[in-house]
């Protein structure tokens, strides 16, 4: 068959990020014999045009489109991503009679609302190696859908899934010819690094979180060996700049010790980051096998120095853990962004001074820590669960495509903002939400790609903020 795939993501914030997905998608058709393309609206100054083009040019029997974001995720100056995918339907539609099947990281968050606003015929939930291939087949030559794993789809009016269970992973996963399919390019240009995973699943049960929802909540892992092959590979071709984007890095620990040891030993000329750090499993010996494979720059994913917070997101660790996780971060020397997450379930003025102290006493002053505040609230939750008994939450499930957030009724958010934005006017190395999406982001990103400079850009926040200063403004 003739596979269109449309990759709708036009975010550039913090920067534009890779279809990495949609491209281990396309091989995995190429694979069972299928003609695809991939279009990329990422860069695109027309999106629509460019769809009406390649879909008059290539006439494609089926057209996938693989949606990455639902929304931006910030409390504060929110915005929806859902009606310009569900746009990009509406014109495939117009323009092909081919059935679109929907797919991506936002797909198994909220599928059936999307399968509504987008008018999609299928939708693919969690990985698409092994259920996207299944589905052609099926389309192809006939065959029950509810053969084909994780498809969802609409049926008289209700809502059917033919499975819940994960895929099995393919080794082949791991790499695609990221450069066949996009313009590497461009992404440089916008310091954006290459994705990478080394697992998939989450067995984590933070309230808020759905990974474990669209992913699975048991790991699958990908031999360490065989992802220290893929960097080695990626690097010999010039792509420098990778990111783990696993849910979390450090979890399972021997797995990721083994991935180290096994890029360390195998003399790739990659530049390494991960920001799926867990505090829990984050120790000077790991940190050590990481420099030794070639990372320069890490995430931690704390969300709060706070224990009632801790425990009321149901993060598994204490603050004295986040204490132990920066006293070895300080023995390291890799750079370290600290990603905190303020008004959840337990928030109130004292832990938010807790967590707030702590990012500017215990933490490295050319570290970077971000302050989100209030959480993205998503269907089939705790937190939504919590949020409806408390009162806080009256949309249903459908409506929460809109984003939706909760914000502890224990606290002032308009207080909690007074805090983080003081605290980082007085500390260059500490970040509020608004950074993130500042306006002036994709050009900074531009510019100093241009410079003798490497992602990931959040190292050099300091200085950024001061020579933005400079111009009278701050970031
Ligand atoms: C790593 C990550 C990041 C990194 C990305 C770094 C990088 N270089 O790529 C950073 C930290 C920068 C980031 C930023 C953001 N992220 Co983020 N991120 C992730 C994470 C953990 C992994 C994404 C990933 O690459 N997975 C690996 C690839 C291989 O999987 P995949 O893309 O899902 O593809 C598979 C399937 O989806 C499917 N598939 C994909 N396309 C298609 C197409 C078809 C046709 C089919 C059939 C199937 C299919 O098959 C693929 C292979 O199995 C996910 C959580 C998750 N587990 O999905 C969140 C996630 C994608 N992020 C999310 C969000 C909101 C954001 C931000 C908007 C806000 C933020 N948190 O800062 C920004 C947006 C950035 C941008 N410009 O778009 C949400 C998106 C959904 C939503 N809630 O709106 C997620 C799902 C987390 C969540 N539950 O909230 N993110």
């Amino acid at each position: 068959m003739d596979v269109l795939i449309v990759c709708t993501n036009r975010h550039h914030y913090p920067a534009p990020v890779m279809p990495y997905g949609a491209c281990l998608v396309a091989e995995a058709a190429e694979r069972e014999g299928h003609r695809v393309r991939l279009l990329d609206l990422m860069f695109q100054r027309d999106p629509f045009k460019a769809l009406k083009a390649a879909l008059q040019d290539f006439s494609p029997d089926v057209v996938g489109l693989s949606v990455r974001n639902l929304d931006n995720n910030d409390m504060q100056a929110p915005v929806a991503f859902v009606a310009e995918v569900a746009e990009i339907g509406r014109a495939v539609s117009r323009y092909a009679a081919a059935p679109v099947v929907l797919g991506g990281p936002a797909v198994g968050v909220m599928p059936e609302p999307l399968l509504k606003e987008t008018g999609a015929r299928f939708a693919v939930l969690g990985d698409g190696e092994e259920a996207f291939p299944a589905l052609l087949q099926v389309l192809e030559y006939g065959g029950r859908m509810e053969e084909v794993p994780r498809l969802a789809w609409l049926e008289n009016g209700g809502y059917r899934v033919s499975s819940h269970a994960p895929c099995e992973l393919k080794d082949s996963g791991v790499l695609p010819q990221f450069s066949r399919w996009l313009a590497l390019k461009t992404y440089r240009a916008a310091m954006a690094a290459i994705p990478l995973q080394s697992k998939r699943g989450c067995p984590f049960s933070c309230i808020y979180c759905t990974y474990g929802i669209s992913e699975g909540k048991g790991y699958r892992l990908f031999p360490p060996r065989e992802v220290a092959a893929a960097v080695r590979r990626l690097s010999t071709l010039g792509c420098r700049d990778l990111e783990f984007v696993d849910n979390v890095f450090n979890s399972p620990y021997d797995h990721a010790l083994a991935l180290c040891e096994n890029l360390a030993a195998n003399g790739h000329r990659a530049r390494l980051t991960t920001m799926e750090l867990n505090p829990a499993f984050l120790d000077v010996r790991l940190l050590k096998a990481m420099e030794r494979a070639g990372f320069v720059g890490i995430g931690v994913t704390a969300e709060s120095a706070a224990d009632p917070v801790l425990s009321g997101l149901q993060k598994g660790y204490t603050a004295a853990e986040v204490e132990s996780a920066a006293a070895a971060v300080r023995q390291s020397s890799l750079p370290c962004f600290w990603l905190f997450l303020l008004g959840g379930p337990g928030e109130s003025q004292e832990t938010v001074a807790q967590t707030l102290r702590f990012a500017r006493r215990t933490l490295r002053k050319g570290d970077v820590a971000f302050f989100n505040v209030g959480l993205r609230i998503y269907p089939g939750t705790e937190l939504e669960r919590i949020a409806r008994q408390e009162g806080v939450l009256r949309h249903s499930p459908e409506e929460m495509l809109e984003p939706v957030f909760y914000f502890s009724p224990q606290l002032d958010r308009r207080w909690t903002l007074d805090q983080v934005r003081r605290a980082a006017a007085e500390n260059l190395n500490l970040l509020h939400a608004a950074s993130l999406s500042h306006p002036w982001l994709p050009a900074v990103n531009r510019l100093f790609s241009r410079l003798p400079v490497r992602p990931p850009l959040w190292r050099h926040t300091p200085t950024i903020r001061r020579v933005v200063r400079a111009l009278g403004r701050d970031i």
